[in-house]
């Protein structure tokens, strides 16, 4: 944390610039804090708050507690250096008064402490006072207590000593005033989101926030910083390395954090931030960080001979994939550019965070030695599965163009043409493919067989899976497209069930679609398309009656209920076993069957075991598929 009260001396009233007066902020309210709905109203607690951050940044404060109060109004307390209440010479007036009156006198000097200005914030507590009903300052210093009162930016009473107080700090209390908003209740997510950023921003400050209309109570404090908002965002998943990487540095007056971590997943997260500000539209310090992990990835992974002389580099994208980091810079004079000004443009920054980050995490992966080559690998196998979707995508496309029949031929194809009513039914094998398509009702279920022998998951890639025939007529038969041009509103079916036998090759077979769609058509899962089917595990005859088991328990269940005598069981292996009215009636028919809808955890699950059942060694392939050998059976049930 940068501490520069050591330049702060001549830092008083003699430094507050006068420029304006209020009524033009309560005339035109929307230019000075954007909306007068919600946002705005927010702001203005933002603004107050950012000043005791100012406060904070210039290693002068420790403590913020907001408080909602009963009638809505707002109060923020800080113990920073309190705003200074000596006359302003040119004014002959407290300069707090100055700083609550006129615009832009929050104390913005140049060149004595990081400050958040410019950006969304940073247009001084005037504003606030300006837009307030009522607001009522609170000053500590200089063994004294200061009190005064405004409504709707114009001064009540005098700026008078109130108290003696050992301390220092300000207090602001106000009210928005209701003929400007047009709302005035707050949000307590909306505050308690900000004021958590915050604490993760600026480690080791303690902020409270309490709800008095609610009763509702929260402290940040995390020593550890943009540490702990990188875990906080990776929490309950599964990460390397365990504990974030922190690059922390000082360079030219600039102080530039990095925080980063991999997850198992494929999003990437990153957040940056110059002087608090969230930079939403990235800009020169984002584009510094994407540029040095890069460079810096491809020359180690080819330092550790992860990528061959004849290979290409890897991408920025595959690089960041599964990546969650947070920047943070602080800096004397951020500009701030773009469509909304969340965009650091200080041209410097960029070869600043770029030298932090190449050099920190070099560093850091030579004594990591082998986190680094986890982190490597995992970039590599980004690589491989985006050239494996181009080239499925340009295989399935270039088979569209010169196959004049769009549908592949192995499909039975229903006569709906409604997606909401047609269901696709992804079926392993020829012969159970065969008793499927006897047993629909070709009105709206589709047959797609899958060759089991092909797709066995635990002899290809996934790339190669791509390649695979069967699963590119999968793709065509779907009529979505795959990875980016994946477009779920053209999907044939709203329903694809997943229909494979009850063993374990099977559940290979499930592990594989599911890990497809997970990774290549995550939408379709998400818009909870994907269905498995669940055919029987017994049929028991005694008599004339007959019933379908599903369940090992139901078994059990019967005998007990049934006794054991002249009962029949068939045992179904595979779905080949049933002929196609049996097939129908257990598996098919809408009335009688049972369908599971997949889940994104399913999906997530199937994900994780197939990276084992694909992984490179073959000893942790097998000892986990003697261990799981009955999750891996019952993932889908
Ligand atoms: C102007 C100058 C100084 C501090 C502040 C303003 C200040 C403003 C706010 C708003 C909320 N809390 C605040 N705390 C401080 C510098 C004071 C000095 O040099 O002692």
């Amino acid at each position: 944390m940068p501490n520069n009260s050591s330049n702060h001396t001549d830092y008083n009233a003699t430094h507050i610039q006068v420029l304006e007066g209020l009524e033009a902020v309560r005339r035109r309210p929307g230019m000075y804090i954007g909306t007068t709905g919600s946002r705005g109203l927010h702001h203005l607690v933002f603004e107050v708050v950012d000043n005791s951050i100012d406060e904070v940044l210039a290693g002068e404060c420790q403590n913020i507690k907001v408080t909602i109060n009963e009638d809505n109004s707002v109060t923020v307390i800080d113990d920073g250096r309190g705003i200074p209440v000596e006359n302003h010479p040119q004014q002959n007036r407290p300069a707090v008064e100055v700083v609550l009156t006129t615009l832009h006198a929050g104390g913005k000097f140049s060149g004595e402490s990081y400050k958040v200005a410019g950006g969304l914030h940073g247009v001084g507590v005037s504003v606030v006072n300006a837009l307030s009903e009522r607001l009522e300052i609170e000053v500590s210093r200089g063994g004294k207590v200061y009190f005064q009162r405004y409504r709707r930016g114009e001064k009540q009473t005098e700026l008078k000593p109130v108290g003696s107080s050992k301390t220092t700090g300000t207090k602001i209390t106000f009210r928005p005033d209701p003929d400007i908003f047009e709302k005035v209740d707050f949000e307590n997510d909306i505050i308690i989101q900000r004021l958590r950023e915050l604490a993760f921003l600026n480690k080791g400050t303690r902020i409270h926030f309490v709800d008095l209309r609610s009763g509702l109570k929260e402290q940040f404090r995390f020593d550890g910083g943009i540490v702990q908002y990188v875990a906080y965002l990776n929490q309950g998943k599964e990460t390397v390395p365990k504990k974030p990487v922190y690059l922390e540095r000082e360079i030219n007056g600039c102080y530039v954090e990095i925080a980063l971590q991999y997850h198992a997943g494929y999003n990437e997260i990153i957040y940056s931030y110059a002087n608090n500000i969230h930079t939403q539209e990235g800009g020169t310090h984002e584009y510094g960080l994407k540029v040095s992990l890069t460079r810096l990835v491809n020359d180690f992974a080819r330092k550790l001979g992860l990528l061959k002389e004849n290979q290409g580099n890897l991408t920025g994208e595959d690089i960041r994939e599964g990546l969650t980091a947070v920047l943070s810079v602080k800096l004397l004079d951020p500009q701030f550019e773009g469509q909304t000004k969340t965009k650091l443009g200080n041209p410097e920054v960029r070869s600043l965070v770029d030298t932090v980050c190449y050099e920190g995490l070099e560093a850091y992966m030579e004594q990591n030695p082998a986190t680094a080559r986890k982190m490597i690998e995992k970039a590599i196998r980004a690589f491989r599965a985006r050239e494996a979707a181009r080239k499925a995508r340009e295989l399935t496309r270039r088979k569209n163009a010169l196959e004049f029949t769009n549908l592949p031929g192995k499909l039975a194809d229903c006569t709906s043409k409604d997606p909401g009513e047609s269901e696709l039914f992804l079926v392993e094998g020829d012969s159970a493919g065969g008793s499927a398509k006897q047993g629909r009702d070709r009105r709206f279920q589709a047959i797609l067989p899958l060759r089991g022998k092909i797709l066995n998951v635990e002899k290809a890639r996934l790339d190669k899976i791509l390649a695979n025939e069967e699963i590119r007529t999968m793709i065509t038969a779907l009529g979505t497209g795959i990875g980016n041009e994946f477009t779920i509103e053209r999907t044939r079916y709203q329903k694809i069930v997943i229909m494979t036998d009850a063993d374990v090759d099977g559940s290979h077979i499930r592990v594989l679609l599911l890990t497809f769609f997970y990774r290549f058509m995550p939408d379709l899962i998400e818009s909870g398309f994907v269905y498995i089917a669940q055919p029987p595990l017994y049929k028991v005859k005694k008599g004339k009656q007959e019933r379908y088991l599903y369940r090992e328990e139901e078994l059990e269940m019967l005998f007990e209920t049934w006794g054991r005598d002249g009962i029949q069981v068939q045992r179904y292996k595979g779905l080949g076993e049933m002929n196609a009215d049996q097939l129908w009636e257990t598996t098919m028919n809408p009335e009688t069957r049972i369908i599971k809808r997949v889940e994104l955890i399913d999906a997530i699950q199937a994900n994780a075991i197939f990276s084992i059942l694909m992984g490179d060694k073959v000893e942790p392939r097998r000892r986990f598929i003697e261990e799981n050998a009955r999750l891996v059976k019952n993932l889908d049930i």
